[in-house]
């Protein structure tokens, strides 16, 4: 799962990217654009199992971050804007980072970064319609010529001129599709049907007023108030460091944390995890994933031969020490195939191959 940080150039994307992945990035992919980093998601079930199991390994899910080059103003840029929005198309979701702090053009009010952001919005929704006007010209050419599959073009067809229409409008997600239709339009990776994470980045002073940061996150569920800066600085310190010095700013966890945490909301994306003394593990699957879906995810072996999911919820395994302890009170529910696993579930699969 892919998530890029797209905005106007100096809003701090790389400055977040760093603070987020404080290892440091991976090697780009050859001929990719901006660097990319597998982040651990920050998960305190994950932290409390492995106190109790003291396994020999500990494996968080993670999701990879792509830090994008600053998208030049409209009309500018040409080619690199291209490969920008083109790089974004390829992610899963966006986090879209506009700066408050002063960058030379003096400092910036909330509005101001909000206009900047709906610029934003607007170009990727031009660059959605020309894909969308380039298709519906080959399209109406085919059909002309009967050269495709006329039916199947003309249904195509009509469907791009309803996304048009709805994207214009800022309709997308207002549009029920058919299972044909839905295919259609996945493939196609339109920006304006990302999921998206809203970062404002301040200053340290603009930081300091919480009531700034909360009218910023009061406007919706995927608004986030950060200081990229500081968060940086915070990464780097020890984690009881770390404490003291998010107190001071009247926070428990740093901004980052829940940044990667809100992408694996957006993304639908939950964890259920596995214990042992070899292994604490959180598994990624979409929300109302099945046990014999969860189950593929950790081995194609375990899904085909699976037998029965041992599920017992995280609160549980702990009011009752372990698995084990939670086992035997009785707590562990015994499932099949179909079950839907959900968030704090401890899993064990029983399967035979
Ligand atoms: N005061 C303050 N300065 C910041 C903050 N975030 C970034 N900066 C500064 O702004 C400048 C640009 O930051 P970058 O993180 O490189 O911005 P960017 O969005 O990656 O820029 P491009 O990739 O060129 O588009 C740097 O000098 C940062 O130190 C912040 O939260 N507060
Ligand atoms: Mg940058």
């Amino acid at each position: 799962m892919k998530i890029a940080l797209i905005g106007p150039p100096t809003a701090g994307k790389t400055t977040l990217f760093e603070a987020i992945a404080p290892g440091g990035s991976t090697a780009a992919r050859k001929g990719a654009l901006g660097s990319n980093a597998v982040v651990k998601v920050p998960d305190p079930h994950v932290d409390r199992l492995t106190e109790i199991y003291k396994p020999k390994k500990t494996i968080h899910a993670t999701v990879e971050f792509i830090d994008l080059p600053g998208l030049p103003t409209a009309g500018s840029g040409g080619d690199q804007r291209t490969r920008i929005l083109s790089a974004a198309r390829d992610a899963e979701a966006l986090i879209e980072v506009a700066g408050l702090f002063d960058f030379g053009a003096g400092p910036r009010d909330l509005a101001a970064a909000e206009a900047e952001l709906d610029g934003l919005r607007t170009e990727m929704a031009l660059a959605d319609l020309e894909i969308i006007e380039k298709r519906l010209d080959k399209l109406a050419t085919q059909i002309q010529r009967k050269s495709g599959d006329p039916e199947q073009d003309k249904r195509e067809h009509a469907l791009l001129e309803r996304l048009r229409e709805a994207i214009e409008n800022g309709a997308l997600g207002a549009i029920d599709f058919s299972p044909e239709q839905e295919k259609i339009f996945r493939a196609y990776q339109f920006l304006a049907a990302k999921p998206r994470l809203t970062v404002y980045n301040l200053d340290e002073t603009q930081f300091a007023d919480t009531a700034l940061r909360a009218q910023i996150e009061s406007s919706g569920p995927n608004v986030i108030a950060t200081c990229a800066t500081l968060e940086q600085e915070i990464a780097q310190l020890s984690a009881e460091e770390q404490t003291e010095f998010l107190a001071e700013y009247g926070l428990t966890e740093p901004t980052s944390g829940r940044v990667v945490r809100a992408c694996y909301h957006l993304l639908d994306l939950i964890s259920f995890y596995t214990v042992g003394e070899d292994e604490v593990r959180a598994w990624t699957i979409q929300r109302g994933d099945t046990a014999v879906t969860a189950a593929g995810k950790i081995h194609s072996d375990i899904a085909r031969g699976f037998i029965r999911a041992e599920v017992i919820s995280y609160e549980d395994v702990i009011e009752h020490g372990d698995f084990k302890g939670a086992k035997a009170a009785g707590k562990m529910r015994l499932e099949g195939k179909e079950y839907e696993i959900l968030p704090d579930h401890i899993v064990h699969f029983r399967f035979s191959v």
